[in-house]
């Protein structure tokens, strides 16, 4: 396996587009991770103050449909393609996805400082509702109840949402929290789950205007 990773280094200069604010605001963090195995080919570019804008490729449309609706709602920009070894079946895609994706948030965040290191959402759509909890703690552990009980939702097999999130948890060195409350169509508590998770990452991810640099943890590493 091989793994290559580039972020650009904390400091430096990000586009104009992101305004004349304050110093701090004015970085744009991102990364780009490649991550070759004998069983996916992936390669990610993530921009974590993006506008939404997105290019996936899974091979798998459901899934590809989520992580789109991911990046519009996290306000990040997201190149992603994978090219996994779906004729075995979508594990190893779904899986590698999630952990290559975590990576590159850890990546672009760097030491964290300044952050807000942790945020929950919680999201309606249509009868569902799911709420997410997310923090960049420097620890990977994860808790997945989507409420869904079918083999597939669109192409995508349903029990392989757990993956992703463990894998992103993992990947990014966080503690990924995300629930279905209740709700009645299979797409609906997917797509809640996602949009929440997206929601509560752009919170993690924000500059916390009040304790500025400073690391937000007293332990002294993230
Ligand atoms: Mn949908």
């Amino acid at each position: 396996m091989t793994v290559k990773i580039k972020s650009r280094k904390p400091g430096a200069p990000g586009p104009s587009h992101l305004g004349t604010g304050e110093r701090t605001n004015t970085k744009e963090r991102s990364a780009t991770v490649i991550r070759n195995t004998n069983e996916t080919r992936i390669e990610i570019e993530l921009t974590i103050e993006g506008q939404g804008q997105y290019k996936i490729s899974t091979g798998i449309r459901f899934f590809d449909h989520m992580l789109e609706l991911f990046t519009r709602h996290g306000a990040f920009d997201l190149d992603l393609a994978c090219k996994g070894d779906l004729d075995v079946d979508q594990h190893h895609t779904v899986e590698d996805v999630g952990i290559a994706l975590g990576e590159a948030f850890d990546r672009a965040l760097g030491d964290k400082r300044g952050i807000l290191r942790a945020g929950y959402f919680v999201m309606p759509m249509d009868e569902t509702l799911a709420i997410a909890a997310v923090d960049l703690s420097g620890r990977a552990a994860f808790a997945v109840d989507t409420k869904v009980r079918t083999r597939l939702v669109g192409d995508l097999q349903a029990e392989l949402v757990t993956d992703f999130f463990e894998g992103f948890a993992r990947g990014a060195r966080a503690n990924v929290h995300v629930k279905t409350m209740y709700g009645r169509s299979n797409h609906h508590k997917i797509e809640a789950i996602f949009k929440a998770f997206a929601r509560a990452l752009r919170v993690a991810c924000s500059r916390d205007k009040q304790l500025g640099k400073m690391l937000p943890s007293t332990k002294g590493l993230l």
